[in-house]
């Protein structure tokens, strides 16, 4: 099946009610449809064909959306990037995926062709409304979504359409998402929460949508005041900046939404007591990741416990192995392996790293966690040293490589520094090489100037050496945080 006969529902059931409001106005399911029928015309037409990987380099708008089915009608390859990305984030994932386009709306931080977005819209304009028809299997992948995993190298995981379709079943049924509700959605669109959970609710159920190009903590109050959502996903970073609504917007917000979800990172069970008890709504933490999609959720009716991701969801079996393979009791801790529909096939051109991921058909999350006699699931940290910052992930060996090629750095480590606000920051530890000294505004600009913002180190100290085990291996643990 290709996801588009799951859009159908939507995009022609519902062709004459509203779908997307977009900057001030409104679209119909039929209008998006139309859109994309005309822009996947435009792509065939130069040169996109079935397998073909077409990357994206945008912030949200509706040309993302546009752009998302277009490449799904032609049985295209959807390969989303991160706009904070710099240069060689970019050069990494288009070396690797090997698109045949990479679309953008301006300049672009890499030695690669664009194809203006503006210029394949008007493109687009003159073309027929015509559906093309590409014969899509349930295992073709519909997009590659590029993730650092357990190792540090981004790569992209292969979603498929069966993939995608599992989990979007799954997120329906378990948060009972009709199309009674309202969405409002400020994650950026070129990560798996706004694409999988995001946009795929809102097509295969008929919601309503309102689309922000980001999430404005600033803007946030109005928007919901305005649109009214039902339904609200967000990373904790946003939960965090919503508390900082007067109480009576926050009590006015509680009465119209039915339904906060949560996650990418831990939830504080504090914020969510603190939440619950201004917006009058408990909010729902689920835990997922690139290559799995949604795994385990609190219950929509039932408990939703505070620390905890919850049961796992429909069709998907959990299992608790400790580190020599061997399944731990109730209440120990161990690392999660997940298993079922949603998970995907692999990564890109990795067959290494692919079997590596899998052990018996179960994939390794990575993740460190234990389970309770009745069923719920708590996350307890990670085997890696992932940063998690406001809900996107830093590998501090990629940071660290960087700041290591800096001619006066002769040793470098990256470690999370925890943060109210975004949950964790980077801090960057160096020892300067022999004769050399190390200025923190230097390193701060030249990092600003190649890495995506979010990983900037917020601090940078120079030590005289980094704390090193009996077999010479760095002992993060021990830096001050
Ligand atoms: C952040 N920045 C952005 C954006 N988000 N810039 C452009 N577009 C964005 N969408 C940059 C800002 O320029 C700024 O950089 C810095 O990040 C912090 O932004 P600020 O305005 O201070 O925002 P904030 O109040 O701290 O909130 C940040 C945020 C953002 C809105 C929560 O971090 C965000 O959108 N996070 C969502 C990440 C996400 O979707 N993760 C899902 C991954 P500067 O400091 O240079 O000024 S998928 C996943 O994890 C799995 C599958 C799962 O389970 O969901
Ligand atoms: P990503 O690689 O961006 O898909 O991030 C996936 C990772 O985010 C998971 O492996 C978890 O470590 C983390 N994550 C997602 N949801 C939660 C959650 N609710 N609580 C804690 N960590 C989470």
């Amino acid at each position: 099946m290709n996801l588009i006969q799951l859009f159908d529902v939507s995009l022609r059931l519902r062709a004459s009610q509203p779908a997307l409001d977009w900057k001030g106005d409104t679209y119909t399911f039929g209008d998006l449809d139309a859109r994309s029928n005309r822009l996947a015309q435009a792509l065939a037409a130069r040169g996109v064909r079935q397998g073909d990987r077409v990357a994206v380099y945008l912030a949200n708008r509706i040309e993302f959306i546009d752009l998302y089915l277009a490449v799904l009608k032609l049985g295209a390859i959807f390969v989303p990037v991160n706009i904070l990305y710099r240069e060689r984030e970019l050069a990494h994932i288009l070396t690797d995926a090997e698109p045949k386009a990479l679309i953008a709306a301006g300049d672009v931080p890499a030695a690669f062709p664009v194809w203006p977005i503006d210029t394949l819209m008007a493109e687009a304009a003159g073309m027929p409304d015509q559906r093309p028809v590409a014969a899509v299997d349930g295992d073709d992948a519909a997009s590659l979504i590029y993730t650092s995993g357990t190792t540090g190298v981004s790569k992209g995981a292969i979603l498929t359409h069966n993939n995608f379709a599992a989990n979007t079943a799954n997120i329906l049924t378990a948060w009972q998402i009709t199309s009674a509700d309202r969405l409002l959605l400020g994650l950026p669109l070129f990560h798996v929460h706004g694409l999988g959970n995001g946009l795929h609710a809102w097509l295969a159920s008929g919601l309503r949508l309102r689309l922000l190009e980001r999430f404005e903590a600033g803007r946030i109050g109005a928007e919901l005041l305005e649109f009214q959502p039902t339904l609200f996903f967000g990373v904790p970073t946003m939960y965090v900046r919503l508390m900082e609504l007067e109480p009576e917007t926050a009590r006015q917000i509680g009465r119209t939404a039915r339904l906060f979800v949560c996650g990418s990172a831990p939830l504080p069970a504090q914020l969510m007591q603190e939440f619950g008890e201004r917006f009058g709504s408990v909010i729902l933490e689920r835990y997922g990741m690139t290559e799995t999609l949604m795994n385990i959720s609190n219950p929509y009716a039932g408990e939703r416990r505070p620390g905890s991701v919850g049961l796992p969801l429909p069709g998907i079996s959990v299992k608790i192995l400790d580190a020599a393979g061997q399944p731990v009791a109730v209440g120990e801790t161990g690392e999660l392996f997940v298993k079922g529909p949603n998970v995907c096939s692999g990564y890109w051109r990795r067959e290494e790293a692919s079997q590596a991921a899998f052990s018996d058909g179960w994939f390794r999350t990575g993740d460190l966690g234990m389970k309770t006699a009745d069923g719920y699931y708590t996350l307890q940290g990670r085997r890696s040293d992932l940063i998690i910052s406001g809900g996107f992930n830093i590998y501090p060996r990629e940071i660290e490589e960087f700041l290591l090629e800096q001619p006066e750095v002769a040793e470098a480590a990256v470690v999370g520094v925890p943060d109210r606000a975004r949950g964790e920051l980077p801090y960057a530890y160096l020892v300067a090489r022999e004769g050399a000294s190390i200025d923190p505004a230097q390193m701060e600009a030249r990092c600003r100037a190649a890495l995506a913002s979010f990983k900037l180190p917020r601090a940078f100290v120079t030590v005289p050496a980094l704390p090193r085990n009996a077999l010479g291996k760095v002992q993060k643990h021990l830096l001050p945080r």
